[in-house]
C-alpha cells in the first residue's frame, strides 16, 4: 500500500529495521551516511536501494530538513553505488518515489538504482 509522505517518521518501517540489523538484507555498501542493499523484488539485473541513515520519510523531508553533511554524504553514496556497479556507461537510472501518487511503499527515503539492461524511455 502506498504511503502518505507527509506522515511522521515510523521507526517500525521495514528499512528502519534493516538499518538496525533486525531483519536481513543483501548489503552492497555502507558508510556513515547511507546503506545500500539489493531490492527484494528486482526490476533489472542490478536493482539496489540506497537509504540515508537518518530518519527521513521521503525526498521531501530529507531535502528540506537534512544537514548539508547528510545530503552530501547520501548523494555521494548513491553515486558510489552506481559507479561501483560499473554502470556509468552504458548507464543507469535513479528513482525516488514520494507519496501515494508515486506509489511509495516504504516510508523511509530510498533511491532505486536500476542498471544492467536497456531501461527504455522514462515513465511519466
Ligand atoms: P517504493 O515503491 O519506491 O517505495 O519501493 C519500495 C521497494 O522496496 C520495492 O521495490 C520493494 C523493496 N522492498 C520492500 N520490502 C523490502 C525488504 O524487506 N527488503 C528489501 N531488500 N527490499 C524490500
Amino acid at each position: 500500500m502506498a504511503v502518505d509522505a507527509t506522515q511522521p517518521y515510523d521507526d517500525q518501517n521495514i528499512f528502519a529495521k534493516i538499518l538496525r540489523g533486525e531483519i536481513p538484507a543483501r548489503k552492497v555498501y555502507e558508510d556513515d551516511w547511507a546503506l545500500a542493499f539489493h531490492d527484494i523484488n528486482p526490476q533489472a539485473p542490478t536493482h539496489v536501494l540506497v537509504i540515508p541513515k537518518g530518519r527521513y520519510v521521503s525526498w521531501d523531508d530529507f531535502s528540506s530538513e537534512a544537514s548539508e553533511a547528510e545530503i552530501a554524504g547520501f548523494v555521494r553514496a548513491v553515486g558510489h553505488v552506481a559507479r561501483e556497479a560499473g554502470h556509468v556507461e552504458p548507464g543507469y537510472r535513479l528513482l525516488a518515489n514520494v507519496g501515494s501518487d508515486a506509489h511509495q511503499e516504504v516510508p523511509h527515503l530510498h533511491v532505486h538504482v536500476f542498471a544492467g539492461r536497456p531501461l527504455g524511455p522514462m515513465l511519466a
